[in-house]
């Protein structure tokens, strides 16, 4: 029936509706140039050929040919959304930023959603990390905390995030998902485990974006006024309190409604719905970081919040659907290397890592003037900076003003004292290892401590699910890894297994075994 209808199956109509006059545009060429029939190619003859002097044909198709960017390499699935950031509670004790000069400060901001491995049009409703990326458009300039729903992340060296995301998408042959890819990293890297058993745990299937959380994961700088610095990390609360999704329900959308999340989001804001979250920082001293038990800069742990307490900042308040998804969410590009004066980087070994891999990335995805794009644009401070040309150029390129530096003629200089922190730096340059570290311990308690017996069983269950897709050593390799972290945690997934391997064996009527040699390596040898 047409009223029960949702606002996003509405839209076509809501829009017509909101127009002020009800008669069409008239019709252009891409270069504004009004068209007379835009239904009939220009033939010689009713049945063709076509003409080259067609130029209706030919401005449409051309463009039509190159709608598409490269899809971002991970995080490619995804809902953005706009809104606001009201400070509420004062820390400017801890950070001089702008987005946090007064309470009751409004920074506008604009968010972006996202499942990781699946491509864009892959479904919403999978185990998988969500990504949870807010832009800050600040007076000084954006400041983009690029985090994820979980406190932590599967590796803790940038240098095997390439690998580790090959795992997560398509194996190089089949072009299928592998579980012998995912779970031989995940079993040779045990600083995975954490993550691993959060996203195996019922919060690895939120219902919608609105029902989690949201974290800034890394460790970072804050820096007050007078210059001095603390530790901290960042979280969002969902206010709508966290909500997941029965594991029957998310299989069922994903065949019968593979945009859900999407949908929830745009529906709830188009009525009025608004999502928002509480805004809360964790502060350690750099004296208290030295004596930290564990190292404070390592993404695979968190930091006690019965030592490190969650201090209130603010709100979020997301109130604005994208007027355009391809404009404002698919060209959205987010930085954790964006940071304004008092945030800044932690030696964190992945976000460090980060700081080069988006920009990076945007250049490719983009273009190097990917910061034009009025999404991206720092609209609320002035760029002034020696940056000219480049493909896709749609500012004035800074008109007559000096394109060097240093110049006698006036033009933007630097402000020392937004010169960042300095700090010492004594240690050997080396590769360090980090592979031994503690990787079991903070699992130890998120299995013992944060978990009941049911969700327990239901982690042991989800996991052996997934796990049985691998082969039987690295299936042994993964189970040994748990018993580290508890027996009874090793237990429950190895009692899973045996159940699904015997299940397996008994309906295994065929054995199908994968090539040795692909093709092109056989042909290379010939
Ligand atoms: Fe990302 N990540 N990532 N990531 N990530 C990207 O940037 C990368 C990591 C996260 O809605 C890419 O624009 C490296 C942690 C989100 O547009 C890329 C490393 C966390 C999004 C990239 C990490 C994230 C991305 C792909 C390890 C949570 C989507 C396209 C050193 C704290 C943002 C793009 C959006 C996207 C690289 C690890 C969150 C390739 C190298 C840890 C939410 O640049």
């Amino acid at each position: 029936m047409a009223d029960s209808r949702d606002k996003a199956s509405d839209q076509m109509k809501l829009w017509q509706q909101a127009r002020s006059s009800q008669k069409p545009e008239p019709l252009t060429t891409g270069s504004g140039i009004p068209i007379g029939d835009k239904l009939n190619l220009q033939t010689a003859g009713p049945r063709g050929p076509l003409l080259v002097q067609d130029v209706v044909f030919t401005d449409e198709m051309a463009h039509f040919d190159r709608e598409r960017i490269p899809e971002r390499v991970v995080h490619a699935k995804g809902a953005g959304a706009f809104g606001y950031f009201e400070v509420t509670h004062d820390i400017s004790r801890y950070c001089k930023a702008k987005v946090f000069e007064h309470v009751g400060k409004v920074t506008p901001v604009a968010a972006r959603f996202s499942t990781v491995a699946g491509e864009s049009g892959s479904a919403d409703t999978v185990r998988d990390p969500r990504g949870f990326a807010v832009k800050f458009y600040t007076d000084e300039g954006n400041w983009d905390l690029t985090g994820n729903n979980t406190p932590v992340f599967f590796i803790r060296d940038a240098m095997l995030f390439p690998s580790f995301v090959h795992t997560q998408k398509r194996n190089p042959q089949t072009h299928m998902k592998d579980p012998d890819m995912v779970w031989d990293f995940f079993s040779l890297r045990p600083e995975s485990l954490h993550q691993v058993s959060f996203l195996f745990s019922d919060r690895g299937l939120p219902d919608g974006f609105r029902h989690m959380n949201g974290y800034g994961s890394h460790t970072f700088k804050l820096v007050n006024a007078a210059g001095e610095p603390v530790y901290c990390k960042f979280h969002f609360k969902t206010d709508q309190g966290i909500k997941n999704m029965p594991i029957e329900e998310a299989d069922r959308l994903v065949a019968t409604n593979p945009d859900y999340a999407i949908g929830d989001l745009f529906n709830n804001i188009a009525n009025g719905n608004f999502p928002s979250w509480t805004f809360y920082i964790q502060v350690m001293t750099f004296e208290q970081a030295e004596n930290f038990r564990f190292n404070p800069f390592d993404l695979t742990k968190v930091w006690p919040h019965r030592e490190y307490p969650l201090i209130p900042v603010g709100k979020m308040v997301l109130n604005r659907n994208p007027l355009n998804y391809f404009a404002e969410v698919e060209q959205i590009a987010f930085d954790p290397s964006n940071m304004p004066p008092g945030i800044e980087a932690s030696p964190d070994k992945m976000l460090q890592g980060r700081l080069f891999s988006y920009p990076d990335t945007h250049r490719h995805r983009l273009g190097a003037n990917y910061l034009h794009i009025p999404v991206n644009c720092p609209y609320r401070a002035r760029v002034a900076n020696y940056q000219r040309d480049g493909p896709m150029c749609f500012t004035d390129n800074h008109a007559g003003a000096p394109n060097y530096y240093p110049n006698s003629f006036s033009a933007p200089d630097t402000q020392p004292h937004f010169t960042e922190t300095s700090f010492k730096v004594s240690p050997d340059v080396a590769r360090y290892n980090s592979h031994d570290e503690d990787n079991v311990t903070q699992v130890r308690a998120f299995f013992t401590q944060v978990l009941n017996e049911e969700e327990r069983r239901r982690l042991c269950q989800n996991m052996a699910s997934s796990l049985k897709g691998a082969q039987l050593f690295i299936q042994k390799r993964m189970v040994e890894n748990l018993k580290a972290v508890h027996p009874d945690y090793a237990n429950g997934v190895q009692n899973f297994l045996n159940k699904y391997n015997a299940e397996a064996q008994k309906n295994a009527t065929h054995v199908y075994s994968r090539p040795e040699v692909s093709a092109v390596a056989a042909a290379s040898k010939m």
